[in-house]
């Protein structure tokens, strides 16, 4: 069988390994052939897909996010469909994985994979040989007689206990990226999963819980091959947290810190105040540049409600101080939006933003309005208030609701226009009077000028409606790391 594994375009030009189908290219046995067709960074894509679809006795493989790779994804696989009509076409990802119900509802798609991939593609590719009965293959969800199957026992591995990603069969020289980073940036996944079950976190409903790290000589051996074989002088790691373990983030900075690379990465901040200072120290000689932490809210009963752990706004303000003091750049997420009382949430969350700029400028901050994901706690709250998801591909991928998988319009019972343009107004003073460190192009007069700009209206709380920012923000192309990637 010829496998064409597919990653449609999420951010044209964000050039960064396809990790996902990384994974899965490594597990694919002979004689099987797989050939990976990248949207994100082949402007021939489409033509591609024709060519290689047409040859018979092909399956695609598609990874999808919710958002602007669904809208890329649906058109393409029907049109690949209408084309060849014995193409088998199955998804994978976070999304098809929680929304399988509705991917499956697409006549187009033949099958969905739950979960991680290594495990179930080779008995997923006896299957479809006519070898062994889907229904047989562990961790998958497909169509049989006009209903939805989903067969369990997913098997979850660490990464490490599968063979290397592929890198000799990419044009590595493509995807090393320039970022505020490195002139050639490389990412790397290095656990699976989370340790923890935070109830508005898409992670959890995938891994519940499960964190399997690849040991540290793993990591070090990996992003020595990629500095010493692609000359790479920054890595993002893209784990859902990366620092879960001190004992391994401190193995690794030790292990990686002859090789002059610049790195990134995700943790949680009641973890990593909790960090030995020779660890902090560690990781910022070996390079580490900024942390992006779950900060969530300035107010602690909605932190309460959000399962973190415990984690309290105090300990917010300790971490920044700590960050700042080892020199590594904290970048702050906030979910905001959520049930209760979400204007109180909001009006305390800005407050402890400028506290958190105070005591360190140089942090970077991220807004999200909170968008349910099924797990009990906050999303129960919603749908006993109406909410419900899309049920079709074409209303996932229709006007309402993909401003939902941006995290910008929840579409949650309780939100309001008015809070929504709230967020959005002091997320545009932000942006100008702070401009994130993050986006390359922006040279230093425009800085400059959004800076003066913004000052005014940072310094006497003045966020309604600030038209004159906002029309700067999108001369210049303002670029928001959450949706675009650095
Ligand atoms: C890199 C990344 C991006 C990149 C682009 C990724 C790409 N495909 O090109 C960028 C920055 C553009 C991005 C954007 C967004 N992202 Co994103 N992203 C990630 C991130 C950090 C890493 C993905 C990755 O490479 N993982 C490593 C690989 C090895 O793991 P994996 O993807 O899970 O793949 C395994 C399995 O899922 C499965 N599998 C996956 N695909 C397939 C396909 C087939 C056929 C099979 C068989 C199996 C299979 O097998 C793989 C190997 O085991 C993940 C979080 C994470 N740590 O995974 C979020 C994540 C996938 N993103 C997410 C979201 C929501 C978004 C946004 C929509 C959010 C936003 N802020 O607006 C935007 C979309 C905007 C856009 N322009 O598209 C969510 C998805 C949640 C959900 N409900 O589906 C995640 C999980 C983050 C989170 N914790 O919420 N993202």
């Amino acid at each position: 069988m010829n496998i064409v594994l597919y990653n449609p375009r999420a951010q044209r030009s964000h050039r960064r390994l396809p990790l996902s189908l990384l994974a899965l290219a490594r597990v694919i046995p002979s004689p099987h052939t797989w050939v990976l067709v990248d949207d994100n960074v082949d402007s021939t894509a489409s033509a591609d897909l024709d060519r290689l679809c047409a040859v018979t006795d092909t399956v695609l493989f598609v990874t999808v996010m919710p958002g602007p790779q669904l809208r890329v994804a649906v058109p393409a696989c029907r049109q690949l469909k209408a084309r060849f009509p014995s193409l088998g076409i199955w998804w994978g990802g976070y999304f098809p994985g929680i929304h399988a119900d509705a991917v499956l509802a697409d006549p187009v798609i033949d099958g969905v994979v739950l979960g991680l991939g290594e495990g179930t593609v080779p008995a997923l590719l006896e299957a479809l040989a006519g070898a062994r009965r889907l229904r047989d293959v562990p961790g998958i969800a497909f169509r049989e007689d006009g209903a939805v199957v989903r067969t369990v026992g997913a098997p979850i591995a660490a990464s490490s206990a599968f063979a290397d990603f592929p890198y000799e069969r990419l044009d590595m020289d493509r995807y090393a990226a320039r970022t505020w980073l490195g002139k050639r940036t490389y990412n790397h996944h290095s656990s699976v999963g989370c340790p923890y079950v935070c109830n508005f976190c898409a992670v959890v409903n995938v891994y519940n819980g499960r964190w399997l790290p690849d040991p540290a000589e793993h990591v070090v051996r990996v992003v020595t091959r990629l500095a010493r074989e692609y000359r790479a002088d920054a890595i993002e790691f893209h784990d859902n947290n990366y620092f879960a373990w001190e004992k391994r983030t401190k193995e690794v900075a030790e292990g990686i810190a002859d090789l002059g690379v610049s790195w990134w990465g995700e943790g949680r901040i009641d973890t990593m105040l909790g960090f030995a200072g020779a660890t902090w120290e560690s990781m910022a000689r070996s390079g580490l540049k900024m942390v992006f932490y779950g900060a969530e809210s300035g107010d602690d009963e909605v932190l309460a409600r959000m399962d973190k752990g415990g984690l309290r706004v105090a300990d917010i303000g300790s971490l920044n101080r700590l960050a700042r003091r080892h020199g590594v750049r904290p970048e702050f997420s906030f979910v905001l939006g959520t049930p209760g009382d979400p204007e109180r949430e909001a009006s305390r969350t800005f407050e402890l933003i400028r506290t958190l700029k105070r005591e360190n400028p140089d942090c970077e901050i991220i807004l999200y309005l909170y968008t349910p994901v099924p797990l009990p706690g906050m999303y129960d709250t919603a749908t006993a208030g109406g909410f419900a998801f899309p049920t079709t591909l074409d209303d996932w991928i229709g006007p309402v609701w993909s401003g939902f998988s941006h995290r910008r319009s929840p579409l949650t019972p309780w939100i309001t226009p008015g809070l929504i343009r709230r967020v959005a107004d002091f997320e545009t003073v932000l942006n100008a009077r702070f401009p994130t460190h993050t986006d390359m192009r922006l040279g230093a007069p425009s800085r400059a000028g959004l800076r003066a700009l913004g000052r005014l209206r940072w310094a006497t709380g003045a966020y309604r409606a600030p038209l004159e920012l906002k029309a700067l923000l999108k001369l210049l192309r303002y670029r928001q790391p959450e949706e675009m990637g650095f």
